[in-house]
C-alpha cells in the first residue's frame, strides 16, 4: 500500500473500499550508523496523519497511540534503535477507521440484527457528514533527528505599532535547563533586521513589510525568517540545534461589522475545499496541491476554509507563501447526536484543538479557528459544549477570532453567543424550495438581517451552492445543470453585494471541486457541487466566480495612497 494515500481506492477489491476496522502497515527502514550509535542523537518517528485511531510499534515495541485522523503525532524512538548492533528499524502501524459517537468526526456502528435481512454479525458505519470516510496513512511518515537537547516548540505572535512590526517569540527547549538561545529575524533578501536572545522577547522591525492577503496588496504574503540557534553545554559536550520559521507580520481584528487584517477591512472571497481526489482519496499529493493553488489564484480567491478537518501542513505553508487566508477548521463535523455532547466527546474536542493550535499557530495565513461545522447547536447540551470549546481555543490562542459554522435557526442557536464571527450555511433553492430560484433573494436577505439584528457581529456566508453534473445543460435552467448552478450563484451575489456594504464580510462557495461521499440516492458518484470537477476542470460557474472575485479584489483592495509609508501603482489587477 503506497504512503501517503487512502487505502480505499487503490485496489480492485470492493471490500477494501468500504472496509471498517483494523488495517496494518509495516515497513523496514535502515538507519544511518550515526543515528544508532551516537547517543547524543535523538531519533524521532513522525506520522503526519493516520485516520482514525493508530497504534505504533518499532521493532515490536509499542511506542505511540493516537486518536484523530488529521493531525500529526510523534514518538522518540532513540532508545529502541540505539540498544543493539542492529541499524534496522521495523515500523508497524495499525489503524482503525471506526467512528463512534465520541470520535471527531463522530459516527455510529449500526448492528443489523434482523437475520431475515442480514447475515449474522452484519454492521454498517453510519455517519452524519457528507464526505467519504477515507482512511489510511494520508500524509508522510518520516524519521528525523535532533540532538538530545533541542528546540521543541516556538510560538510567534505579531503586532504593528505605526510602521514598526513587532514580533513576539517564545521558545521552548527540552533536554537541559542551561541553554543559550540566539534569535535573528531576516528579511526576504536574507538581511538581518532584528536580533534577540533568550527564551522570550520582542523583536522590533522598523518600516516593516506586512503580510497581506493575495490581491489585497501589490506585494502580498511577505515573509521574514526567524532563525533560532540553541547552544548548550551537556555532560556529553557542547550541543547545538537550529530552526528557521517563516514569519508574517500582520494583525487580525473583528469589529461589529468588519473583519480587519492590518487594520483594513478584509472581504473573504473564496472557497470551501476537501482533501479529495481520484485514486489517492485523501492522500497528500504535491502535484494536486499545486494545481489547486494555481486554480485558486486563477479564480482570484483570497481565502478558503479547511472544511471539515485540518489539511496537510504543506497546504498551510503554501497559504503563507501565496497569501491565501485560511479559516482553520477542526474535524468537528457531523456532531448531531445528543451522545456526542458528553464529557468524553468534549474532552477529546479540547485535545484536538490543542493539537491543531500547536501545529498551525505560527501560520500568518490562518486568521480564524473554526471549532465545528453544522453541529446541532440548538440542542440543550450544545450551548455549554460550544462555549467550552471556544473558550479553550481562545485561551490557547488569544490572537485569533474563533467561530463555528452554523445551519441552525438564529433564534435557537445556543453556540452563536460565543463566536466572534457568524458563519452561516444555507442552500436556498437547493435543499429548500428546490427549483425556485426566485425566492433566494428574499430568503437570503431575511437570513442576514435576522442574524445581524440578533448578534451585531460580522457575517460570512460560509456555504452556498448547487449540485451540478458537468456537461448537463438546460435553458431555462433546471436543477443539476451548469446553468442552474450559475443562476443560483447569481441570485446569492445580488444579495451579498448589498449586505457586504453593511456587515457581510465574506462568501465561500460550496465547493471548490466535486468530491467523494458515501453512496446515496442524492449523490451521483459523490457530491457534485464543485465549481471544478473532481479532476479540476472548470464548470461554467467557475468562470462566473472568476469574474466576480477579480472584481471584488479590485473593489476591496487596500489603496495605500492613504498610507504615507507605502507607495503603490494605481493600476487595477487584471484577469
Ligand atoms: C452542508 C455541509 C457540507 C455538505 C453540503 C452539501 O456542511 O459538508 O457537503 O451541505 O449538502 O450542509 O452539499
Amino acid at each position: 500500500m503506497p504512503v501517503p494515500s487512502s487505502f480505499n481506492d487503490v485496489g480492485q477489491d470492493a471490500q477494501l473500499r468500504s472496509f471498517v476496522g483494523w488495517v496494518w502497515y509495516e515497513r523496514e527502514a535502515v538507519l544511518p550508523q550515526r543515528w544508532t550509535q551516537d547517543l547524543g542523537t535523538r531519533v524521532v518517528l513522525r506520522i503526519g496523519s493516520a485516520h482514525y485511531y493508530a497504534i505504533v510499534w518499532v521493532n515490536g515495541v509499542h511506542v505511540a497511540e493516537h486518536e484523530g485522523g488529521h493531525l500529526p503525532f510523534e514518538a522518540d524512538i532513540s532508545k529502541l534503535v540505539q540498544s543493539g548492533p542492529l541499524s534496522s528499524c521495523r515500523i508497524t502501524i495499525a489503524i482503525n477507521n471506526t467512528l463512534t459517537p465520541h470520535t471527531l468526526p463522530p459516527g455510529t456502528i449500526l448492528y443489523k440484527t434482523d437475520t431475515s435481512k442480514y447475515p449474522k454479525g452484519y454492521f454498517v458505519q453510519d455517519i452524519n457528514f457528507d464526505f467519504f470516510n477515507y482512511a489510511g496513512l494520508h500524509r508522510s511518515v518520516i524519521l528525523y533527528t535532533t540532538p538530545t537537547t533541542y528546540i521543541d516548540d516556538i510560538t510567534v505572535t505579531t503586532g504593528v505599532d505605526q510602521d514598526t512590526g513587532l514580533v513576539n517569540y517564545q521558545i521552548f527547549t527540552q533536554g537541559s535547563e542551561h541553554v543559550q538561545l540566539d534569535v535573528h529575524l531576516l528579511d526576504a533578501d536574507g538581511r538581518v533586521v532584528a536580533d534577540g536572545a533568550g527564551g522570550r522577547g520582542q523583536l522590533q522591525v522598523p518600516a516593516a513589510h506586512l503580510w497581506w492577503p493575495y490581491l489585497m496588496h501589490e506585494h502580498p504574503a511577505y515573509l521574514y525568517s526567524l532563525e533560532v540557534r540553541m547552544t548548550a553545554q551537556t555532560e556529553d559536550g557542547p550541543v547545538a540545534d537550529f530552526y528557521t520559521l517563516p514569519v508574517g507580520i500582520r494583525t487580525v481584528a473583528v469589529t461589529e461589522s468588519q473583519f480587519l487584517i492590518n487594520g483594513k477591512p478584509f472581504y473573504f472571497h473564496g472557497v470551501n475545499k476537501h482533501e479529495d481526489s481520484d485514486v489517492r482519496g485523501k492522500g497528500f499529493d504535491w502535484a494536486l496541491l499545486m494545481k489547486d493553488f494555481n486554480l485558486l489564484r486563477w479564480l482570484g480567491a483570497n481565502a478558503f476554509r479547511t472544511s471539515h478537518y485540518p489539511y496537510a501542513e504543506e497546504v498551510m505553508q503554501l497559504c503563507d507563501r501565496y497569501g491565501i487566508v485560511v479559516i482553520d477548521e477542526c474535524p468537528g463535523v457531523g456532531i448531531v447526536l445528543p451522545q456526542s455532547y458528553g464529557n468524553a466527546s468534549l474532552q477529546h474536542h479540547l485535545q484536538v484543538m490543542e493539537e491543531l493550535v500547536r501545529r498551525d499557530k505560527n501560520h500568518p495565513a490562518v486568521v480564524m479557528w473554526s471549532v465545528a461545522n453544522e453541529p446541532t447547536s440548538s440542542l440543550k447540551p450544545a450551548g455549554y459544549y460550544l462555549k467550552t470549546v471556544i473558550a479553550h481555543t481562545k485561551a490557547l490562542d488569544p490572537t485569533r477570532p474563533v467561530t463555528f459554522v452554523t445551519n441552525s435557526n438564529f433564534k435557537g442557536d445556543l453556540g452563536a453567543p460565543y463566536v466572534d464571527v457568524i458563519c452561516v450555511n444555507s442552500y436556498y433553492s437547493w435543499y429548500h424550495d428546490y427549483g425556485h430560484l426566485e425566492v433566494i433573494q428574499l430568503q437570503l436577505s431575511t437570513q442576514f438581517e435576522n442574524w445581524y439584528r440578533t448578534y451585531h457581529k460580522p457575517i460570512i456566508q460560509s456555504e452556498y451552492g448547487a449540485e451540478t453534473i458537468a456537461g448537463f445543460h438546460e435553458d431555462p435552467p433546471l436543477m443539476f445543470t451548469e446553468e442552474y448552478q450559475k443562476s443560483l450563484l447569481e441570485q446569492y451575489h445580488l444579495v451579498l453585494d448589498q449586505k457586504r456594504k453593511e456587515y457581510v464580510v465574506g462568501e465561500l462557495i460550496w465547493n471548490f471541486a466535486d468530491f467523494m461521499t458515501n453512496q446515496s440516492p442524492q449523490r451521483p458518484v459523490g457530491n457534485r457541487k464543485g465549481i471544478f470537477t473532481r479532476q479540476r476542470q472548470p464548470k461554467s460557474a467557475a468562470f462566473l466566480l472568476r469574474e466576480r472575485y477579480w472584481k471584488l479584489a479590485n473593489e476591496t483592495r487596500y489603496h495605500p495612497s492613504v498610507a504615507k509609508s507605502q507607495c503603490l501603482g494605481n493600476s487595477p489587477f487584471t484577469l
